[in-house]
């Protein structure tokens, strides 16, 4: 807890605080010619404007086991401080916004200086926070990770941030969910990167933070205003500050004392009391008490914060001045403001740092060295030893069971692996965690969450079930259930399993997330996805049904650009397995992959493998008949490299047909019409396109850089098709997806896929339609191998 003694040291990091933050950004300068000076600028005021809230924060209010989401422009402070707290490198510093520098938006991988959650992309750090909370109740709640203290899950966020709609889906989330243990503290600085934000603002976020069970707390007034408004004539000022419009108040923010003393004089000034209040100040005093607003005032903020010992959700909406403390405070255009060297020069003169002292921890500080030293070695933050935690691997068996119909869909095939896992009670079903944004039973999560139960902290019962009326799904929600079903909103699919997947590292206790999803509305989570990948949060989520292949639902349900979505995604293996013997084999490696983490990944391997990542799985609901086959190692580690033979091609083949999921019957119907036409056709069963192509490329850059002898997978797979062979490639879903296999050495290639919105109709009518039928198939190869007239293509339509 503060003590007077301690706010004079906390006033001198501050201002060193945002010295430093300021100092470094003009570093950074070199790039202020070119287009990057717009967002360098960015990094100034909106930093200053945090600089008293992170002060308060990492210095005094934080315990080890708090996390926090930095708003991203504020990055800055937040290296400035680590700086301090010995726990980033003056060169890093230096380098800011360079090569391997301290990163422009705080990040979990790239910075070195302990980033709890990376933020960049406005309004997910903070929904972050949310479900990071959730996820350290669903971990405490199963009975693990006890020995540590629980961790309040800390968002600074900017005000304009929250316009992004996302904060508010994971708002009414958290309701349902009672959130519990999460601040978000609004830096309500009134300015967004173009322009003022609109007036009360402040009035619409505390009705609806109170409205979803928040605490508010508004820091409005900085000590020096309180102080003032008790002043005979206070009262006057603080209507007048009350009534202010925001775009008058920054503007006079800027012009400083003399522009406040006019203004005031004109509008308050003959009110007797007030106007002695003003008198008494001179212009450089009226200016400190109208800019002391709470968000720059340490001893409000301080008790605002010490204040809250509940665990409810608090917001804080701290009023504060974008650009404090700086020549551009207040201005609308500040956002792009970058200080010129003589302001700079300015600045460092008025801060008492010399020249060529710029990074010296404690230089022109009015606080003794060794005493700055002792309280930084002090700070609560960081006596908790390492705050980024790991967890041991939790070991996944070598095959998962599943029992295969003759005739099966991907889909069922994944609810019924679940659900064999489900049977289980050793460690690696109770580290599963299932989620889904209200299409659990749709996906076929239904029978794993029958036999693990739902996940709330409080029980509640199935009401279907208490009163006896027959119900497919056991719906009861305990402490000890797996499974967190959401409300429809995609991107919190994201975010929570963003927040689970990073529970080794932020709770020290390993989860194994898996969600579900209809594969089209990865695009509607989709910047919350890359996100998650950003932080190298790790899950496994099952996009299904796909495709055009859901023929009756209409192209608002069918995706098509999903593979390729799956193959540029960084950070996430994607698979579409046709079969159920595959897709068990992708799940087994999947829980391996995922608990991965082998340092830097080697150029030698771009497929992870050592390094490990999320795993999407593209799934559907078409039965198709399933092979008998016993499952060998060789052909296991086809399946999970990407594409193994269905039918070797012949030395004389003319054809190969490559296919990827659901469509795999068409492929097969398609080789067998050309059979007794084309000679020694070939069949390639492409299990996960991303990793092939990962592995082609990662092989060639590994040639080019003398590794002569590096050869991929889908390499070796085509030595076996002789150079005058074509190939067809076919799938469900865009067709650039695996058009790129006629690169590979050299092949003629037609790929056959959707491109256009899909429609409904029948399975067969819309495969006639969008061409991706066996007679498509067959007519393309046709076309693009050339010899007698294949007897069995049907004239086309
Ligand atoms: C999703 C997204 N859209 C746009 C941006 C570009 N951008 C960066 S900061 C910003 C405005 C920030 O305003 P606010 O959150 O109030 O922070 P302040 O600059 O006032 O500190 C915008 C639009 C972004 N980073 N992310
Ligand atoms: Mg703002």
């Amino acid at each position: 807890m503060t003590t007077h003694d301690t706010l004079p040291i906390l006033a001198a990091l501050e201002r060193k605080v945002l010295w430093l933050a300021s100092w470094m950004i003009h570093n950074a300068n070199h790039l202020r010619d070119s287009d990057d000076g717009l967002k360098v600028g960015g990094h100034q005021a909106s930093s200053a404007s945090l600089a008293t809230i992170m002060t308060a924060l990492y210095f005094d209010v934080l315990r080890p086991a708090d996390r926090v989401a930095v708003k991203p422009h504020a990055s800055p402070i937040f290296h400035a401080i680590q700086y301090l707290l010995g726990k980033q490198t003056r060169e890093r510093m230096q380098a800011f916004r360079g090569y391997k520098g301290a990163q422009s938006y705080p990040s979990r991988t790239k910075d070195t200086d302990d980033v709890d959650f990376s933020t960049g992309s406005v309004g997910l750090g903070v929904a972050q926070t949310l479900f990071s909370s959730l996820t350290q109740d669903y971990v405490r709640a199963h009975g693990w990770g006890k020995d540590r203290p629980e961790g309040r899950m800390v968002a600074l966020v900017g005000d304009a941030e929250l316009d992004e709609g996302n904060i508010f889906e994971a708002l009414l989330e958290g309701w349902k969910q009672g959130l519990r243990n999460c601040w978000w503290i609004i830096d309500y600085n009134r300015q967004s990167l173009d322009a003022v934000v609109r007036e009360g603002l402040w009035e619409r976020y505390e009705q609806l933070f109170k409205n979803f069970g928040w605490n508010v707390v508004i820091v409005k007034y900085g000590s020096l205003q309180q102080a003032a408004f008790r002043e005979p004539g206070g009262d006057k000022l603080r209507a007048w500050i009350d009534t202010c419009p925001n775009p008058l108040y920054s503007a006079l923010v800027f012009a400083g004392g003399s522009a406040w003393r006019k203004r005031l004089n004109d509008e308050i000034g003959d009110q007797g009391d007030v106007s002695r209040l003003i008198e008494k100040r001179s212009d450089a005093e009226l200016a400190a008490l109208m800019n002391n607003l709470g968000g720059h005032d340490l001893p409000a903020l301080l008790e605002a914060f010490h204040n809250a010992t509940s665990d409810k959700p608090t917001c804080f909406i701290c009023y504060t001045v974008k650009g404090f403390g700086l020549p551009m405070a207040g201005h609308k255009d500040n956002h792009a403001g970058l200080m010129t060297p003589a302001q700079m020069d300015t600045y460092r003169a008025a801060q008492n740092v010399r020249e060529g002292h710029e990074w010296d921890r404690f230089e022109g500080l009015p606080v003794a060295e060794g005493e700055l030293q002792a309280f930084l070695d002090r700070v609560p933050f960081t006596t908790g030893g390492e705050r980024r935690l790991d967890a041991p691997r939790i070991a996944v068996p070598e095959t998962l069971a599943v029992t295969i119909q003759p005739e099966m869909s991907t889909q069922t095939g994944f609810g019924n692996i679940l659900n064999e896992i489900g049977r289980g009670d050793g460690e690696f079903a109770q580290r599963i965690v299932t989620t889904s944004p209200d299409v659990t039973v749709s996906t076929n999560l239904g029978p794993w969450v029958n036999r693990r139960g739902l996940f709330a902290r409080e029980k509640m019962a199935d009401t279907f079930r208490n009163e006896r009326i027959p119900s497919t799904f056991n719906w009861e929600f305990s402490p000890d259930g797996q499974h967190i079903e959401l409300g429809i909103a995609e991107a919190n699919l994201f975010i929570v399993l963003s927040a689970l997947g990073l529970s080794h590292t932020i709770n020290g206790v390993r989860l194994l997330p898996v969600g579900t999803l209809y594969d089209p509305f990865i695009a509607r989570g989709l910047d919350q996805l890359n996100y998650a990948c950003y932080q190298d949060a790790r899950f496994m989520v099952a996009g299904t049904p796909s495709g055009i292949t859901l023929a009756g639902e209409g192209g608002a349900h069918q995706s098509i650009a999903e593979p390729l979505i799956g193959m540029a995604q960084d950070g996430i293996a994607a698979f579409e397995p046709a079969y159920v013997d595959e897709l068990a084999v992708i799940m087994a490696f999947a829980f391996a992959y995922m608990q991965k983490s082998g340092g830097e990944q080697s150029e030698r391997n771009w497929l992870r493998d050592e390094t490990g990542g999320s795993v999407y799985l593209r799934l559907s609901t078409r039965p198709i008949a399933q092979p008998q086959r016993a499952m060998t190692d060789d052909l296991k580690r086809d399946i999970v490299d990407g594409a193994y033979w269905l039918r070797k091609p012949g030395p004389n083949a003319q054809i190969v047909v490559a296919y990827t999921g659901a469509i795999a019957p068409e492929a097969i119907e398609a080789v067998g019409l050309m059979a007794e036409d084309r000679r020694d056709v070939g069949l390639l069963a492409v299990t996960s396109a991303d990793r092939l192509n990962a592995g082609w490329t990662a092989a060639q850059r590994a040639r080019e850089r003398g590794l002569v002898h590096a050869r991929s997978h889908i390499e070796r797979l085509l030595d076996d098709v002789p150079p005058g062979c074509a190939l067809v490639t076919v799938l469900d879903g865009h067709p650039a997806t695996l058009a790129w296999l006629g690169a590979v050495n050299g092949h003629r290639a037609r790929s056959l896929g959707v491109e256009h919105f899909g429609q409904t109709g029948s399975l067969a009518d819309l495969y006639r339609h969008y061409g991706i039928d066996a007679n498509s198939i067959v007519a393309a190869a046709q076309a693009i191998a050339p010899g007698r007239p294949i007897r069995h293509l049907k004239a086309l339509p």
